[in-house]
């Protein structure tokens, strides 16, 4: 099993079932010196004696990444919840962390990232799918 932890964790009915869902975000380490972590977010629901791991997303960049922070919220008011993890990742072109923000939607089945944001005090990239 590959080294793995979780900084953060959110909950609150995501998909909106009447069942709440248990979000944590790490990493996980790839073993690869190249690779180094991944940011990890992973779903979880509990129930009477287990936690259940519904689905997890490793960020798959290239470039090490981890995710620190989780929350989850209807931040542009669609009425569907986004999972917002916060954290950072390793810009090799300027040999420096940047911070990174992503979101993510879960509908019950599939957990996607929808919008990544990276940025420094002076300069902001952002990627939408
Ligand atoms: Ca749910
Ligand atoms: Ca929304």
């Amino acid at each position: 099993m590959l080294e793995s932890n979780a900084f953060d964790v959110a909950i609150g009915d995501v998909d909106k079932d009447g069942v709440v869902e248990i979000v944590t975000a790490g990493y996980q380490n790839t073993t690869s010196p190249e690779i180094g972590l991944k940011g990890q977010l992973c779903i979880w629901n509990i129930t009477e004696s287990n936690f259940v791991l519904e689905q997890s997303m490793e960020w798959a960049s290239g470039v090490p990444t981890e995710w620190h922070g989780v929350s989850i919220v209807d931040v542009d008011n669609d009425d569907k919840i986004e999972i917002i993890a916060a954290g950072y990742t390793n810009d090799t072109r300027l040999n420096q962390y940047d911070a990174m923000l992503t979101i993510f939607s879960w509908n019950g089945s599939v957990l996607e990232w929808e919008k990544v944001i990276f940025g420094t005090p002076s300069a902001e990239l952002t990627l939408t799918r």
